[in-house]
């Protein structure tokens, strides 16, 4: 392991910021926390089956025709970025398990395929390299080029941080590359951007790895190009692509979600590493239309397959949900980087809110399968063979952006719990882990987000500093003691702050009351209206078939909205350690027509106990039915 170990999105000393992310070797998950268990999935296999896939699918043969001088190219024709996403994950895992043989020779070998394929001049993409040399550069709607080259710049960002020995000749690769852009899309080349913004945010990470400011300078000009028309028409429109309109003017987040999240990850980077606020201020605003009306409980984002794209304000129907795992996983990425910016605790809420809902939800419990969408309700009779919305998670995709994506985020995950700045050390999300940076040490073991309490044994410094704990924006209700002694606080800007000298070590006690709850939508969201979706924490609760009695469908449930709900603790190692109870009733449809002219009736009812057992678990049991939003009349 060296000595540095920054995460993603570290930005220089002399960038904006109100936060500074701790360094990834003093962080270490517990694997009996929830956070702990999915690091160890992900790097146990997950990771590894990316790897296999990328072999068994013949992605990395495209590469390997290119090294070999030629041939013709198979699959999608961005699946480098797929090679480029695991070697990220494999570069940060090795960061945490150096010793990993299997994954150095992984990312030995590919670095030395990728150095062998790269053309002279540095550029690399095997689709164009093998069929289409000509069109080099030439198709920026939709070549991928650039959106590759991003993937492949993280990556060899993440190799040099985590110190991995493949980092340096990676890092060379990577720079060979980003140097023929700088050269052609700089300001002595032409102007271009990207129909696939990834290149921005990969520009400024690659420019805090090397200090080379042209790295910079382009992610900025490609950031300020955009909406400028430089993209052509198609179908799609200039929203699609988020050309229609300058950055700084946007009001509303538009089109394809996972285009929308990564230019405004960017943005944010470039935003804090020239210290431009005003183009900060326009990716607060459009966080606002973002997560104001475009987001689903769960922390999905797009409501439509067609194009994967946001839909209008409050366009959130259940079913339909496309709610792409990438695009969760840009979500927290671009939170991440607005918190590190502003401090803002709504940051650090919705990167909880994805994080335990949607992302975690895409993997199944093996470690194996995956969402590409995730929706918030599956139907009976739902006609699951389309791979953007089948009924169970899939081992792969004919697009498998999603997986890798998963891979890279939970290698890394432990570099988003807690960060500092000049007054000490604030803690974000709640797991058990045991945090070191400078003088501060604290301790976490808690059951969350099963139980709630949280308990930090602090120590460090003779000096004062300040513990600041996050209080979620969904807890109402909180008790604080150090060493036993209740300290009476409200949260101020959502976090609780406890400032002394900690050098004799001191145990914190952060209980945050966690009643089982019912929600319901804004009343514009048109389709969950006369619905609760039941909560508890930051986890969002559904109904399965599997939990209902026999020969009763979902779709006849009613939920009792008025009755007492009840959390029942399975235990921690339990397949579904809390589920909530509540009571419905079923309802006997018979077989009613479609429509009806007559007012309905009362109907037979009976009552029926319900068990909603966490979001992120569904899919794991028998396929079949699940709904978030109940009818609760
Ligand atoms: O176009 C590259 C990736 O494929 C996108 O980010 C995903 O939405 C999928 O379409
Ligand atoms: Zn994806």
């Amino acid at each position: 392991m060296t000595e540095s170990q920054l995460g993603p999105a570290s930005p220089t000393p002399a960038a904006l910021k109100a936060r500074q992310p701790l360094r990834l070797n003093g962080i270490r998950l517990d694997p009996a926390g929830l956070f702990g268990t999915w690091q160890r999935r992900n790097a146990e296999a997950t990771l590894p089956h990316c790897v296999g896939k990328l072999a068994d699918t013949g992605i990395l043969a495209n590469m390997r025709r290119v090294a070999a001088g030629g041939g013709t190219f198979h699959g999608l024709w961005f699946a480098d970025s797929d090679i480029y996403k695991t070697l990220e994950a494999a570069a940060w895992q090795l960061a945490s398990t150096p010793d990993d043989e299997a994954l150095h020779r992984f990312l030995d070998e590919t670095v030395e395929l990728l150095a062998a394929a790269q053309e002279e001049d540095g550029y690399l993409n095997s689709y164009f390299q093998t069929d289409h040399p000509e069109k080099r550069f030439q198709e920026l709607l939709w070549s991928h080029e650039l959106y590759c080259a991003g993937h492949l710049i993280q990556a060899a960002v993440a190799a040099d941080r985590s110190g991995a020995p493949a980092g340096t000749p990676l890092m060379v690769v990577a720079r060979r590359l980003a140097d023929l852009l700088v050269r052609r899309f700089g300001p002595d080349g032409t102007d271009g951007v990207c129909g696939h913004p990834e290149i921005e945010t990969a520009l400024v990470e690659l420019y805090r790895s090397t200090g080379h400011r042209p790295y910079l300078h382009l992610a900025q000009r490609m950031v300020d190009l955009r909406g400028k028309g430089l993209l052509p028409k198609d179908q799609l429109g200039p929203a699609y692509y988020q050309d229609h309109a300058p950055v700084r003017e946007a009001e509303e987040v538009t089109g394809h979600v996972v285009r929308q999240l990564y230019l405004l990850a960017g943005v944010v980077d470039v935003a804090v590493e020239t210290g431009d606020l005003a183009l900060l201020g326009a990716a607060e605003r459009l966080w606002d239309s973002a997560f104001g009306s475009k987001t689903y409980l769960t922390g999905a984002q797009g409501s439509r397959h067609r194009d994967e794209a946001f839909g209008d304000p409050y366009e959130l129907p259940p079913d339909r949900a496309y709610g792409e795992t990438c695009a969760a996983i840009a979500s927290f990425q671009w939170n991440w980087r607005m918190l590190l910016a502003t401090g803002g605790h709504r940051y650090a809420d919705e990167m909880e809110r994805v994080l335990y809902n949607a992302i975690a939800g895409a993997t199944a419990l093996s470690g194996r399968h995956f969402f590409y969408s995730n929706p918030l309700q599956l139907r009976a009779g739902h006609d699951g063979s389309i791979e953007d919305s089948p009924s169970q998670r899939l081992s792969w995709y004919h697009c498998p952006c999603c997986p890798p994506n998963l891979a890279r985020l939970f290698a890394t995950l432990h570099g988003y719990l807690a960060t500092t700045d000049g007054t000490g050390l604030q803690v974000h999300q709640y797991t058990n882990t045991t945090i070191h940076s400078g003088q501060y040490t604290v301790d976490v073991s808690t059951a969350y987000p099963w139980d709630e309490r949280v308990t930090l044994t602090v120590s460090g410094g003779a000096e004062p500093w300040t513990l600041a704990l996050r209080v979620p924006g969904w807890c109402t209700d909180h008790a604080l003691t150090v060493d036993g002694t209740p300290v009476e606080q409200a949260p101020v800007d959502g976090y609780l702050r406890l400032t002394r000298s900690w050098a004799g070590g001191a145990t914190v006690q952060l209980d945050l009351r966690m009643p089982a709850r019912l929600v319901t939508a804004h009343p514009y969201v048109d389709a969950v209206r006369g619905c609760a979706a039941l909560t508890r924490g930051p986890l969002v609760y559904c109904l399965e078939q599997a939990d209902l009695p026999a020969g009763l469908p979902l779709e006849d449930v009613r939920l009792d909205s008025g009755a007492p709900l009840r959390i029942q603790t399975h235990g921690p190692d339990a397949p579904i350690p809390v589920s909530l109870v509540a009571s419905g009733t079923r309802t006997r449809p018979g077989a009613p027509a479609l429509y009806r002219y007559d007012p309905a009736g009362a109907g037979e009812a009976e009552p029926v106990t319900l068990t909603a057992i966490p979001y992120f678990l569904w899919g794991n049991r028998a396929a079949g039915p699940m709904r978030v939003w109940i009818p609760a009349p």
